[in-house]
This record gives C-alpha cells, structure tokens and sequence, in this order.
C-alpha cells in the first residue's frame, strides 16, 4: 500500500468562499485627486507636473504618465511657469513658497481631510500646544502636516515612543494624527500618552478618516475567519499597508499585498478555502476584479460582498481648477 503523503487534499467546490469587501478602493479624496490630474491635463494640455505621486498607487501613475503627466520629487524639478498639481497627502508651507518663487500655477489637489488636520495642527499651534503627532517618519502627509507648525511638533510613531517623550507638567498638549493609520494601534498610542500625560487633548474629529476606518472594519468582518486575506495596494500606500496588519490582527491565517493579481504567489492558496479580498482606498477596481478572476481560473466560485458601511462622499474639484474649466465653458 502507498500512501502519498504529499499531495494536498483537493478542495470541494463547496468548500470554497470568495468574501469580497465592500467598502473597499478609491475614497473621496483619491478620485478627486486623480480626475484632477485628468481635468487638467485636458483643459491645458500636456505635460501636467504632478509634485509626488498624485495617490500611492503605482498602476494609477503610470496610467497618468501615459496621459502626459510627468511626477517629480521636488518643485526644483519643474521648469518655471508650468502647471503643478499637488497631490492628495498634502504639502507644507514651503513647498507653496517654492512653487511662487518659480511662477508655477498650482492646484492643490490635497484630500479635504488632510487639510482639516494642517488646520488643527495650526489652530493648536497658535494657541501654544505642543502637538504630538501621530504618524510614520518620510510619509509625504506627515511631512507637509509637520510643515505646518515644525517648532511645535513632535512625531510619536510606535506606542514604545511614548516612553521616551519629556514635557513639564504644566504643558499644553494635544495630539494629531495621519489619516491613513490603524484605528487600534493609534488608540493605543493616545492611550499611552494620557496614562504619562493626562492633560493631553484631543483634536476636535477624528483625523484618521472615514475611508480608513471604514475598509479596516470590513476588513475585520472578511479577515476573522479567512484563510487567506488578497489586499490590493501599493508598497507606499499606508492605508493599504494597513489593511494586512488588521487582517492579520482580526485572525486571518495569512494575508499579503499585490499591486495586481501577478504578484499572487500560486502557493498561497494550497488548502485554502475561504480568500477574502480588499483593496486601499488608493485602488483602481479593475486591479481587485483582476484577482477576481484569478481566483476563478484556479476554481474559486464568485465572490460574495460583505457590506459594512456606505459611502456617498463627494469632494468637488479643486476651486483653481474649477475657476479654469468654467472659463473654458467647460463646467
Ligand atoms: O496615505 P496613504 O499612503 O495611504 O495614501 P494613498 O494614496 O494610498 O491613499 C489615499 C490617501 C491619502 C491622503
Ligand atoms: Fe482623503 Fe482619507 Fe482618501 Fe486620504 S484616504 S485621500 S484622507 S479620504
């Protein structure tokens, strides 16, 4: 008698489940973001410097730079008198400083809710707070909130962060965050920081925004009891980043991300039953029906949508973008 002890066990159809989450890709801010780009390589015509990349997404760049627009790093890089789009994780004051002294045209294609927090971080600056906040060190949002008042800010990183920070008794504190962090660990940090500071204060809404929280929380309802948890997103993408810790964190046996179904190791799925799939709010939702349909081809059966929120926000157009296509009789 042989026994193959080897060979996975082949799945019933049965026992296999797609979980698909909704909501999941592009917010508000995203597609604002990127039907900017769109508007104004149209309305004044290539190229369109976009300064970083417009949403952190590598397919979303590409398509753009197909289309005419050219993303650099730093203004420096831009020839004086071009047309500039900022992107949606927002700039400090001295990039806006260093686009007038080259006479460029810019529109400011910052997420609405990313400008709430540069609001907050200047209102508690002026008032003479200390602001702790909460985010990761080289990520582009954190660079331009920090811009905003970098005498009074102190970036807090990691919950351990907080046992190395020093302020008197009698200072003013308060604390900010990214938009695009972990509910949980960011709860955690403040938690930590009003045990070792209880005048702390807290910002006025929550910073981390609607998106965010929004497909973490789907993606507990589909990672808890997963096999496996397919994020679609980007390495730079922090909210995409994300989403795999919180799978992981929810119970899911394994989780990775895939800019696109390509990147899908074929070895992920060996006994796999349920695959739950999501995708940052910087995703274009052809990327996530691409691992759809991978999924198909090796046996999966349709995916079911989990809902766990609506969403109906819409951001209008930059207003200098706005203000341009209605005097090209375009609006
Ligand atoms: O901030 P993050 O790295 O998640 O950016 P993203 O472009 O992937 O997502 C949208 C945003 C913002 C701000
Ligand atoms: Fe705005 Fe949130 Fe989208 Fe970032 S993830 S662009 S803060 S809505």
């Amino acid at each position: 008698m042989t026994i193959d002890l080897g060979t996975p066990r082949q799945l019933d159809d049965a026992e296999r489940e797609v979980l698909l989450a909704d909501p999941r890709g592009y917010c508000a801010g995203v597609d604002r973001a990127v039907i900017t780009v769109e508007q104004a390589l149209d309305l004044y015509g290539a190229p369109v410097y976009v300064r970083k990349q417009i949403v952190h997404n590598k397919h979303v760049v590409q398509n753009l730079e197909k289309r005419g627009a050219i993303f650099v790093e730093e203004i420096g890089e831009i020839p004086e008198g071009e047309t500039v789009v900022f992107s949606a994780h927002g700039v400090s004051p001295q990039v806006h400083r260093d686009a007038e002294a080259r006479s460029l045209k810019t529109i400011d294609a910052t997420c609405p809710l990313v400008t709430k927090v540069h609001n907050e971080a200047k209102r508690f600056a002026r008032e003479q707070y200390e602001i702790l906040l909460i985010g990761h060190d080289g990520h582009e949002e954190v660079e331009g909130t920090a811009g905003e008042a970098p005498e009074s800010i102190t970036l807090v990183e990691r919950p351990e962060d907080v046992d190395h920070l020093e302020f008197p008794p009698d200072a003013k504190l308060s604390w900010l965050s990214q938009t695009t962090l972990s509910v949980d660990e960011t709860m955690e940090i403040v938690r930590r920081l009003r045990e070792k500071f209880p005048q702390l204060e807290d910002p006025p809404s929550d910073d981390i925004c609607y998106a965010t929280q929004n497909r973490q929380v789907a993606v507990k309802q589909i990672g808890a009891e997963a096999d496996l948890v397919i994020v679609v997103g980007s390495g730079n993408s922090s909210n995409s980043v994300r989403l795999v810790e919180v799978a992981l964190e929810a119970g899911a046996k394994a989780s990775y991300r895939v800019d696109d179904a390509s990147e899908i190791d074929e070895a992920w799925l060996e006994g796999v039953e349920r695959v739950s799939v999501t995708s940052g709010a910087s995703v274009p939702d052809d990327l996530v029906q691409g691992v759809l349909d991978y999924l198909a081809d090796r046996g999966y059966p349709a995916a079911k949508a989990v809902n766990t929120a609506e969403e109906s926000l819409v951001f209008s157009l930059p207003k200098e973008l706005r203000r341009d296509m209605k005097a090209a009789g375009r609006a």
